[in-house]
Protein backbone atom coordinates (compact mmCIF):
# COMPACT_ATOMS: atom_id res chain seq x y z
CA UNK A 1 0.00 0.00 0.00
CA UNK A 2 1.35 3.46 -0.55
CA UNK A 3 2.38 5.09 2.23
CA UNK A 4 1.40 8.73 3.09
CA UNK A 5 4.50 10.01 5.10
CA UNK A 6 4.98 13.33 6.74
CA UNK A 7 8.20 12.62 8.50
CA UNK A 8 11.82 14.77 7.25
CA UNK A 9 13.37 11.96 7.49
CA UNK A 10 11.43 10.18 4.93
CA UNK A 11 12.27 13.00 3.17
CA UNK A 12 15.84 12.78 3.56
CA UNK A 13 15.72 8.84 2.77
CA UNK A 14 14.66 9.75 -0.51
CA UNK A 15 16.23 12.32 -1.23
CA UNK A 16 19.72 10.66 -0.48
CA UNK A 17 18.45 7.07 -2.81
CA UNK A 18 17.73 9.71 -5.58
CA UNK A 19 20.64 11.49 -5.56
CA UNK A 20 23.08 8.44 -5.12
CA UNK A 21 21.33 6.00 -8.31
CA UNK A 22 23.83 4.64 -9.89
CA UNK A 23 23.64 5.95 -14.04
CA UNK A 24 24.36 3.53 -16.93
CA UNK A 25 24.17 3.63 -20.63
CA UNK A 26 21.39 2.37 -22.52
CA UNK A 27 22.12 -0.08 -25.03
CA UNK A 28 21.13 1.73 -28.05
CA UNK A 29 23.61 3.33 -29.85
CA UNK A 30 24.38 4.99 -33.02
CA UNK A 31 27.81 4.98 -32.65
CA UNK A 32 28.12 8.26 -32.18
CA UNK A 33 27.20 8.42 -28.60
CA UNK A 34 25.75 6.87 -25.82
CA UNK A 35 22.40 7.93 -24.01
CA UNK A 36 22.16 7.40 -19.92
CA UNK A 37 19.02 6.15 -18.51
CA UNK A 38 18.57 8.44 -16.16
CA UNK A 39 18.14 11.94 -15.86
CA UNK A 40 21.13 13.12 -14.19
CA UNK A 41 19.35 16.24 -12.61
CA UNK A 42 15.90 17.19 -12.04
CA UNK A 43 13.86 19.45 -9.67
CA UNK A 44 14.12 16.77 -7.09
CA UNK A 45 17.85 16.83 -6.80
CA UNK A 46 17.34 20.38 -5.43
CA UNK A 47 18.72 20.08 -1.94
CA UNK A 48 15.72 19.50 0.94
CA UNK A 49 17.40 22.92 2.97
CA UNK A 50 15.95 24.64 -0.44
CA UNK A 51 12.60 23.45 -0.34
CA UNK A 52 11.81 22.27 3.44
CA UNK A 53 12.01 24.73 7.10
CA UNK A 54 13.74 21.96 8.65
CA UNK A 55 12.74 23.34 12.34
CA UNK A 56 9.92 20.90 13.34
CA UNK A 57 8.26 23.98 15.59
CA UNK A 58 7.84 25.85 12.62
CA UNK A 59 7.17 23.80 10.25
CA UNK A 60 5.65 20.69 12.64
CA UNK A 61 3.63 19.70 9.10
CA UNK A 62 6.61 19.34 7.21
CA UNK A 63 5.38 21.00 4.01
CA UNK A 64 7.56 22.00 1.37
CA UNK A 65 7.87 25.49 1.27
CA UNK A 66 9.46 26.39 -1.99
CA UNK A 67 8.87 24.13 -4.86
CA UNK A 68 10.68 24.19 -7.73
CA UNK A 69 9.74 23.26 -11.17
CA UNK A 70 12.50 22.18 -13.60
CA UNK A 71 16.36 21.91 -13.77
CA UNK A 72 17.44 22.40 -16.76
CA UNK A 73 19.66 24.27 -19.91
CA UNK A 74 22.90 23.73 -18.14
CA UNK A 75 26.51 25.23 -18.59
CA UNK A 76 29.19 23.05 -17.80
CA UNK A 77 33.01 22.85 -16.60
CA UNK A 78 35.81 20.32 -15.73
CA UNK A 79 36.73 22.18 -11.97
CA UNK A 80 39.29 20.46 -9.53
CA UNK A 81 38.74 17.38 -11.27
CA UNK A 82 34.71 17.39 -11.02
CA UNK A 83 32.22 17.62 -13.91
CA UNK A 84 30.33 21.09 -12.74
CA UNK A 85 27.39 21.84 -14.27
CA UNK A 86 25.74 25.24 -13.98
CA UNK A 87 22.37 24.59 -13.97
CA UNK A 88 19.09 26.65 -14.81
CA UNK A 89 17.11 25.94 -11.92
CA UNK A 90 13.22 27.21 -12.03
CA UNK A 91 10.88 27.67 -9.25
CA UNK A 92 7.27 27.19 -9.36
CA UNK A 93 7.41 31.08 -9.50
CA UNK A 94 8.55 30.70 -13.07
CA UNK A 95 11.74 32.67 -11.80
CA UNK A 96 14.70 30.77 -13.17
CA UNK A 97 18.32 31.47 -11.63
CA UNK A 98 21.94 29.42 -11.44
CA UNK A 99 22.62 26.85 -9.19
CA UNK A 100 25.82 24.61 -9.85
CA UNK A 101 25.86 20.88 -9.20
CA UNK A 102 28.65 18.56 -9.46
CA UNK A 103 29.47 15.02 -10.05
CA UNK A 104 32.57 12.67 -9.67
CA UNK A 105 32.47 11.41 -12.78
CA UNK A 106 29.99 13.27 -14.99
CA UNK A 107 27.17 10.79 -15.26
CA UNK A 108 25.35 10.02 -11.99
CA UNK A 109 25.85 11.71 -7.83
CA UNK A 110 25.43 15.07 -9.06
CA UNK A 111 24.85 17.06 -5.81
CA UNK A 112 24.23 20.85 -5.95
CA UNK A 113 26.71 23.60 -4.20
CA UNK A 114 25.31 25.03 -1.09
CA UNK A 115 23.78 27.82 -2.05
CA UNK A 116 22.28 29.03 -5.63
CA UNK A 117 24.97 31.54 -7.04
CA UNK A 118 24.26 34.97 -6.84
CA UNK A 119 24.20 36.91 -9.96
CA UNK A 120 24.93 40.79 -9.26
CA UNK A 121 22.42 43.53 -10.86
CA UNK A 122 22.92 45.73 -12.86
CA UNK A 123 21.97 49.25 -10.94
CA UNK A 124 18.27 50.42 -12.56
CA UNK A 125 17.96 47.43 -14.48
CA UNK A 126 17.65 44.50 -12.99
CA UNK A 127 17.24 41.36 -14.78
CA UNK A 128 13.61 39.95 -14.23
CA UNK A 129 14.47 36.31 -15.35
CA UNK A 130 17.98 34.95 -16.35
CA UNK A 131 18.77 31.14 -18.08
CA UNK A 132 20.81 29.22 -20.21
CA UNK A 133 24.52 30.01 -18.93
CA UNK A 134 27.22 29.38 -21.51
CA UNK A 135 30.91 28.78 -19.05
CA UNK A 136 33.84 29.90 -20.72
CA UNK A 137 37.35 29.40 -19.77
CA UNK A 138 38.90 32.51 -21.88
CA UNK A 139 42.71 32.46 -22.66
CA UNK A 140 42.36 35.62 -20.71
CA UNK A 141 42.59 33.95 -17.98
CA UNK A 142 38.42 34.62 -16.58
CA UNK A 143 35.90 32.09 -16.84
CA UNK A 144 32.74 33.95 -18.46
CA UNK A 145 29.50 33.32 -17.77
CA UNK A 146 27.33 33.85 -20.87
CA UNK A 147 23.68 33.96 -20.05
CA UNK A 148 20.22 35.37 -21.26
CA UNK A 149 18.41 38.33 -19.25
CA UNK A 150 14.97 38.53 -19.78
CA UNK A 151 13.30 42.10 -19.28
CA UNK A 152 9.81 43.15 -20.01
CA UNK A 153 9.58 44.63 -22.98
CA UNK A 154 8.82 48.58 -22.20
CA UNK A 155 7.59 49.39 -25.65
CA UNK A 156 4.83 47.59 -25.62
CA UNK A 157 0.82 48.56 -24.86
CA UNK A 158 0.15 48.07 -20.71
CA UNK A 159 -2.41 45.02 -21.61
CA UNK A 160 0.62 42.91 -22.97
CA UNK A 161 1.97 41.66 -20.03
CA UNK A 162 4.23 38.55 -22.32
CA UNK A 163 6.30 40.54 -24.01
CA UNK A 164 10.18 40.66 -22.82
CA UNK A 165 13.65 41.89 -24.45
CA UNK A 166 16.06 39.16 -23.78
CA UNK A 167 19.77 40.18 -24.11
CA UNK A 168 22.90 38.60 -23.24
CA UNK A 169 24.51 39.19 -19.49
CA UNK A 170 27.80 38.56 -18.77
CA UNK A 171 29.56 37.64 -15.26
CA UNK A 172 33.27 36.47 -15.08
CA UNK A 173 34.63 34.32 -11.88
CA UNK A 174 37.99 32.57 -11.05
CA UNK A 175 35.92 30.52 -8.16
CA UNK A 176 32.59 30.06 -9.59
CA UNK A 177 31.27 31.39 -6.65
CA UNK A 178 31.67 35.05 -6.94
CA UNK A 179 30.65 36.53 -9.70
CA UNK A 180 31.56 39.83 -10.96
CA UNK A 181 28.57 41.42 -13.18
CA UNK A 182 29.92 43.02 -16.67
CA UNK A 183 27.67 45.34 -18.64
CA UNK A 184 25.18 43.48 -20.94
CA UNK A 185 25.79 42.76 -24.59
CA UNK A 186 25.74 45.79 -27.21
CA UNK A 187 24.87 44.74 -30.33
CA UNK A 188 22.52 46.13 -33.32
CA UNK A 189 20.16 43.97 -33.01
CA UNK A 190 16.61 44.48 -30.81
CA UNK A 191 17.08 41.34 -29.02
CA UNK A 192 19.97 38.44 -28.71
CA UNK A 193 19.90 35.03 -27.13
CA UNK A 194 22.38 31.79 -27.54
CA UNK A 195 25.08 34.10 -27.41
CA UNK A 196 28.49 32.71 -26.51
CA UNK A 197 31.77 33.64 -25.95
CA UNK A 198 34.47 32.04 -28.15
CA UNK A 199 37.50 30.62 -25.85
CA UNK A 200 40.51 32.09 -27.47
CA UNK A 201 41.66 35.42 -28.35
CA UNK A 202 41.36 36.09 -32.24
CA UNK A 203 43.59 38.59 -33.87
CA UNK A 204 43.89 40.19 -30.20
CA UNK A 205 39.98 40.50 -30.08
CA UNK A 206 37.11 38.86 -27.56
CA UNK A 207 34.92 37.02 -30.80
CA UNK A 208 31.20 36.17 -29.67
CA UNK A 209 28.60 34.08 -31.22
CA UNK A 210 25.19 35.47 -31.67
CA UNK A 211 21.79 35.14 -32.37
CA UNK A 212 20.25 38.20 -33.79
CA UNK A 213 16.45 38.24 -33.54
CA UNK A 214 13.45 40.86 -33.46
CA UNK A 215 10.98 39.06 -31.74
CA UNK A 216 11.01 37.88 -28.45
CA UNK A 217 10.07 34.43 -29.80
CA UNK A 218 10.11 34.82 -33.31
CA UNK A 219 14.06 35.88 -34.91
CA UNK A 220 11.83 37.73 -37.74
CA UNK A 221 13.80 38.70 -40.29
CA UNK A 222 17.20 38.33 -37.95
CA UNK A 223 18.09 34.67 -36.76
CA UNK A 224 21.23 32.65 -37.64
CA UNK A 225 24.34 31.86 -35.92
CA UNK A 226 26.15 35.33 -35.72
CA UNK A 227 29.87 35.97 -35.20
CA UNK A 228 31.17 39.37 -33.89
CA UNK A 229 34.20 41.08 -32.46
CA UNK A 230 34.49 42.81 -29.14
CA UNK A 231 37.52 45.23 -28.25
CA UNK A 232 36.78 45.31 -24.64
CA UNK A 233 34.58 42.78 -22.04
CA UNK A 234 34.30 45.81 -19.92
CA UNK A 235 32.57 47.34 -23.21
CA UNK A 236 31.04 44.78 -24.95
CA UNK A 237 30.04 46.57 -28.48
CA UNK A 238 29.67 43.68 -30.99
CA UNK A 239 31.35 44.74 -34.05
CA UNK A 240 31.50 43.03 -37.15
CA UNK A 241 28.47 40.82 -36.61
CA UNK A 242 27.68 38.43 -39.68
CA UNK A 243 25.83 35.33 -39.62
CA UNK A 244 28.05 32.07 -40.65
CA UNK A 245 25.33 29.76 -40.36
CA UNK A 246 21.93 30.61 -41.21
CA UNK A 247 18.32 29.08 -40.99
CA UNK A 248 17.68 27.16 -44.18
CA UNK A 249 14.44 26.29 -45.56
CA UNK A 250 13.10 22.64 -44.69
CA UNK A 251 15.85 22.08 -42.86
CA UNK A 252 15.81 21.11 -38.95
CA UNK A 253 16.85 24.81 -38.27
CA UNK A 254 14.35 26.05 -40.58
CA UNK A 255 12.68 28.74 -38.36
CA UNK A 256 15.63 29.27 -35.61
CA UNK A 257 18.43 28.14 -34.27
CA UNK A 258 21.28 28.80 -31.86
CA UNK A 259 24.54 27.96 -30.66
CA UNK A 260 24.91 25.44 -27.69
CA UNK A 261 28.81 25.54 -25.40
CA UNK A 262 31.39 27.07 -26.66
CA UNK A 263 33.51 25.14 -29.28
CA UNK A 264 35.50 22.85 -28.32
CA UNK A 265 39.12 23.07 -30.59
CA UNK A 266 40.40 19.58 -32.25
CA UNK A 267 43.40 19.01 -34.60
CA UNK A 268 40.63 18.67 -37.24
CA UNK A 269 38.83 22.36 -36.60
CA UNK A 270 36.91 23.77 -33.88
CA UNK A 271 33.36 21.01 -32.95
CA UNK A 272 30.28 22.87 -32.22
CA UNK A 273 27.09 21.78 -31.33
CA UNK A 274 23.65 23.86 -32.11
CA UNK A 275 20.06 24.07 -31.87
CA UNK A 276 17.75 24.17 -34.46
CA UNK A 277 13.95 24.82 -34.71
CA UNK A 278 11.44 24.23 -37.19
CA UNK A 279 7.82 24.47 -36.88
CA UNK A 280 5.16 21.37 -36.83
CA UNK A 281 1.54 20.55 -36.48
CA UNK A 282 2.38 20.11 -32.92
CA UNK A 283 4.75 22.95 -32.29
CA UNK A 284 8.10 24.15 -32.38
CA UNK A 285 10.40 20.66 -32.15
CA UNK A 286 13.71 21.67 -31.01
CA UNK A 287 17.07 19.40 -32.39
CA UNK A 288 20.88 19.24 -31.82
CA UNK A 289 22.99 19.74 -34.81
CA UNK A 290 26.75 19.95 -34.97
CA UNK A 291 29.18 21.25 -37.65
CA UNK A 292 32.76 22.18 -37.71
CA UNK A 293 34.73 25.80 -38.50
CA UNK A 294 38.25 26.48 -39.91
CA UNK A 295 40.94 26.48 -37.21
CA UNK A 296 41.99 29.28 -39.29
CA UNK A 297 39.17 31.12 -39.82
CA UNK A 298 36.45 30.64 -37.08
CA UNK A 299 33.62 32.15 -39.85
CA UNK A 300 34.05 29.05 -42.14
CA UNK A 301 31.57 25.96 -42.07
CA UNK A 302 34.35 23.54 -43.12
CA UNK A 303 32.01 20.33 -42.06
CA UNK A 304 27.89 20.09 -41.47
CA UNK A 305 26.06 16.47 -41.31
CA UNK A 306 23.05 16.97 -42.27
CA UNK A 307 19.92 16.64 -40.57
CA UNK A 308 20.14 15.87 -36.40
CA UNK A 309 22.55 14.88 -34.19
CA UNK A 310 20.32 13.81 -31.22
CA UNK A 311 16.05 14.85 -31.14
CA UNK A 312 13.65 13.70 -27.91
CA UNK A 313 13.36 10.26 -27.58
CA UNK A 314 11.11 8.30 -25.50
CA UNK A 315 10.58 9.97 -22.15
CA UNK A 316 12.92 12.76 -23.41
CA UNK A 317 9.96 13.96 -25.53
CA UNK A 318 7.36 15.24 -22.83
CA UNK A 319 7.87 18.11 -20.37
CA UNK A 320 6.97 21.30 -19.77
CA UNK A 321 7.32 22.57 -23.68
CA UNK A 322 7.42 19.30 -25.31
CA UNK A 323 9.21 18.02 -28.10
CA UNK A 324 12.65 20.06 -27.09
CA UNK A 325 16.14 18.95 -26.89
CA UNK A 326 18.45 22.00 -25.48
CA UNK A 327 22.31 21.58 -24.88
CA UNK A 328 24.53 24.99 -23.33
CA UNK A 329 27.16 22.65 -21.56
CA UNK A 330 29.91 20.19 -22.95
CA UNK A 331 33.11 18.40 -21.45
CA UNK A 332 35.84 17.40 -23.09
CA UNK A 333 38.35 15.13 -20.80
CA UNK A 334 41.61 14.90 -21.53
CA UNK A 335 41.43 11.31 -22.37
CA UNK A 336 39.20 12.66 -25.46
CA UNK A 337 35.63 11.45 -23.95
CA UNK A 338 32.66 14.50 -24.48
CA UNK A 339 30.33 14.35 -22.08
CA UNK A 340 27.16 15.93 -23.89
CA UNK A 341 25.04 17.80 -21.18
CA UNK A 342 21.38 18.21 -22.75
CA UNK A 343 17.98 18.79 -21.37
CA UNK A 344 14.81 17.52 -22.65
CA UNK A 345 11.49 19.75 -22.81
CA UNK A 346 12.54 22.28 -20.52
CA UNK A 347 12.34 20.01 -17.85
CA UNK A 348 15.52 17.57 -17.04
CA UNK A 349 19.10 17.34 -17.41
CA UNK A 350 20.34 14.38 -19.16
CA UNK A 351 24.10 13.16 -20.42
CA UNK A 352 25.42 11.30 -23.36
CA UNK A 353 29.15 10.38 -23.96
CA UNK A 354 31.02 10.73 -27.22
CA UNK A 355 34.42 11.20 -27.60
CA UNK A 356 36.70 13.69 -29.86
CA UNK A 357 37.13 10.86 -32.46
CA UNK A 358 33.98 9.66 -32.97
CA UNK A 359 32.69 13.60 -33.26
CA UNK A 360 35.38 15.15 -35.58
CA UNK A 361 34.92 11.59 -37.89
CA UNK A 362 30.77 12.13 -37.72
CA UNK A 363 31.19 15.94 -38.49
CA UNK A 364 33.98 15.31 -41.73
CA UNK A 365 32.22 11.98 -42.94
CA UNK A 366 28.62 12.01 -42.37
CA UNK A 367 27.29 13.18 -46.06
CA UNK A 368 25.63 16.95 -45.95
CA UNK A 369 22.89 18.23 -46.72
CA UNK A 370 21.33 18.13 -50.61
CA UNK A 371 18.04 20.14 -49.41
CA UNK A 372 15.84 17.98 -51.82
CA UNK A 373 14.05 14.78 -51.41
CA UNK A 374 16.04 14.14 -54.81
CA UNK A 375 19.18 15.50 -53.06
CA UNK A 376 18.60 12.74 -50.10
CA UNK A 377 18.18 9.92 -52.29
CA UNK A 378 21.36 10.53 -54.44
CA UNK A 379 23.29 10.37 -51.13
CA UNK A 380 21.59 7.27 -50.32
CA UNK A 381 22.35 6.12 -53.55
CA UNK A 382 26.18 6.46 -53.25
CA UNK A 383 26.54 4.77 -50.25
CA UNK A 384 24.73 1.53 -51.60
CA UNK A 385 27.15 1.79 -54.53
CA UNK A 386 30.09 2.03 -52.13
CA UNK A 387 28.93 -0.88 -50.02
CA UNK A 388 28.64 -3.03 -53.19
CA UNK A 389 30.08 -6.68 -52.35
CA UNK A 390 29.95 -5.77 -48.47
CA UNK A 391 26.54 -6.82 -47.85
O1 LIG B 1 11.72 26.37 -24.97
C1 LIG B 1 12.77 25.96 -25.78
C2 LIG B 1 13.95 26.94 -25.68
O2 LIG B 1 13.52 28.21 -26.14
C3 LIG B 1 14.51 29.22 -26.17
O3 LIG B 1 15.50 28.93 -27.12
P1 LIG B 1 15.55 29.78 -28.49
O4 LIG B 1 15.91 31.15 -28.10
O5 LIG B 1 16.56 29.19 -29.39
O6 LIG B 1 14.18 29.69 -29.07
C4 LIG B 1 15.16 29.42 -24.81
O7 LIG B 1 14.23 30.03 -23.94
C5 LIG B 1 15.58 28.10 -24.19
O8 LIG B 1 15.90 28.32 -22.85
C6 LIG B 1 14.46 27.06 -24.25
O9 LIG B 1 14.97 25.81 -23.85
Amino acid sequence: MYKITNHIEDVKEAYQKLISKINEPISKSNGIYNRYKNPIVTAEHIPIHWRYDLNPKTNPNVLERIGFNAVMNSGAIKWHGKYVLCLRTEGIDRKSFFSMAESPNGIDNFEFWEKPCVIPQIEGNPDTNVYDMRLIEHEDGWIYGVFCTERKDPNVPPEDTSSAIANAGIVRTKDLINWERLPDLISNTGQQRNVVLHPEFINGKYAVYTRPQQGFIDVGKGGGIGLGYIDDMMNPVVKDERIINNKVYHTIYELKNGLGPAPIKTDKGWLHLAHGVRNTAAGLRYTLYMFMTDLNDISKVIHHPAGYFMAPENEERIGDVSNVLFSNGWIADDDGTVYIYYASCDTRMHVATSTIEKLIDYCMNTPEDKFTSAGSVETILNLIEKNKGLY
